[in-house]
This record gives structure tokens, sequence and C-alpha cells, in this order.
């Protein structure tokens, strides 16, 4: 899955090797071509961040890690740009917290359900849900709407990274404590989010992985402190700071 054209020396290189993945994301049939579009706005936002985890995104992922490993149902959402960039991460994650993985489209259609399906696999999941699609989530036409009855329908807390703005917000108002990973502290999916991560999804999940494994003893009074010292606008304003003082 690498870019062998690509020489590590190049200053840009974890940049292009991301490209080259939501390319091969598109070719394999895994992303949707509007996943591209999707990167292109990330990159953006990602270069005036300094391409790098800023101090308030770390601890907004630290706090993520508590709320999935305190939760009763935790599930992480995968689309197909999530497929992509971080899969044998996103199960990595999953394993670590517990938590269920589902695959969850915006431009959903059966067969690319599958594919992803098929793909996490091959990086190690043991259950994927997503294909039942018994449930939906209120308010959001019907396509876009579907999730499954014993998945996202019952998650307590969902980390949905690279969301659209409708649909996470569709989601926060089915009561659900949502993670969002999005590059754009200023979009509605961020400012919907109980914990609004600003952060490339490639650095953010092996960094939740490292602090969910550092948090794994932790009791409850630990997790409670750490979620609750949280506060959302704090983070969103502290990325808003950082792009602008570039
Ligand atoms: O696979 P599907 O059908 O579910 O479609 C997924 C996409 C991503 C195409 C869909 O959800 C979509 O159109 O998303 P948007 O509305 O373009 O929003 C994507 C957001 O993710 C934008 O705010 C980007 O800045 C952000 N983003 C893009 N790449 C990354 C990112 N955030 C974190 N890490 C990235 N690598």
């Amino acid at each position: 899955m690498t870019g062998p054209e690509i020489p590590e020396s190049h200053p840009r290189y974890e940049s292009l090797l991301t490209r080259h993945r939501i390319e091969a994301g598109v070719d394999r049939g895994l992303t949707s071509r509007q996943g591209l579009i999707a990167q292109g706005r990330g990159e953006a936002f990602d270069y005036l961040l300094g391409e790098e985890t800023i101090p308030s995104a770390d601890d907004a992922e630290r706090v993520a890690a508590a709320h999935l490993l305190r939760a009763d149902h935790p599930v992480l959402s995968v689309n197909g740009n999530v497929a992509a960039l971080a899969p044998g991460e996103i199960v990595a994650l999953a394993q670590a917290t517990g938590a269920d993985v589902e695959v969850n489209l915006f431009n959903r259609t059966d067969e690319r359900i599958g594919r992803i399906e098929t793909h996490l696999r091959e990086h190690g999941a043991e259950t994927v849900k997503g294909s039942t699609a018994d449930g939906r989530i209120p308010g959001l036409d019907h396509e876009r709407a579907k999730v499954d009855a014993d998945g996202i329908g019952a998650a307590d807390v969902v980390l949905v990274p690279l969301e659209d703005g409708d649909r996470a917000e569709a989601l926060a108002a089915m009561g659900k404590t949502e993670l969002v990973v999005d590059l754009n502290p200023m979009s509605r999916s961020a400012r919907s989010a109980a914990v609004p991560i600003v952060d490339n999804l490639i650095r953010a999940v092996p960094n939740m992985i490292e602090h969910a494994v550092e948090l794994a003893d932790a009791d409850d009074g630990t997790l409670d402190a750490i979620v609750d010292s949280f506060d959302p606008e704090d983070a969103l304003a502290a990325a808003e700071e950082r792009i602008r003082d570039v």
C-alpha cells in the first residue's frame, strides 16, 4: 500500500503517501470519488496546522480513548476514506478499547460495504458490522440513515472520523457521545462533537491506541476525571488559533 515512487526524504512524504492511499482506495472500490475531494480539503487544513498533532489534539485523543474505554457499547464508524487510510489501526483501536467496528457510508452501496468489510477482515477484524442495516438515524434520507440496530443504533459512544456535517449532527441528536476526527475545526461535524479531534486520521488513530493502552488499567474515577476535564470549545479554539497563527 506504500508508494514506491515517493522517496522518504521528500519533505511532504507523509502527505504524498496519504494521497497515494486514497487513490489506491478509489481504484480498489473502497473509497468514493468524493473521498478524493474530502482528502484535498483535509490536506489544506493539515498544512495550516503544521502537519503535526497539536497539544490540544493530543489531549482530545486521550479523552476520546477514555470515553471508548468507559463506554458500555462503543463503536468505531468506518467510511471509504478511513478504510483506505488506516484499516489496521482502526482494528487495533477496536481491540484496545473493546469497541465494535461498523462500516457506515455516506454514499452507500452494498458493493462498497462488502468490499470494505472484506478489507477490514484482511486487516484482522473478526466482526464487522454495517451490512445488516436494520436501524435508522432519524432525520436523514433513506440510504444515508442506515445503520445496524445492534451496532451504531445501540451505541452510547461513536467514533466518527471524516463525517459529513448533516450525519454528524443527526447522530449527536440521537444522544450518542460523538468523537469526531476532522481537520477542519469549523466544520459542523467538529462542532457537533462531544470530543472534536482536530488532527489527521493517520496520526490520530495510532495516538488514540497509545493512550488506550496507557489507560487500560485506569479505574472508573480516573477515566471520569479525564472525560470531565475536557472542554470541546477550548479544543476547537486552540486549533483555530494555531491555523490563524501560521
Ligand atoms: O465513504 P463515504 O461514502 O462515507 O464518504 C466519505 C466522505 C469523506 C466522502 C464524506 O463523508 C464527505 O463528503 O465528507 P466531507 O463533507 O467532505 O467532510 C470530510 C471532512 O473530513 C472535511 O472537513 C475534511 O477537512 C476532513 N478530512 C479529510 N481528510 C482527513 C480529514 N480529517 C482528518 N483526517 C483526514 N485524513
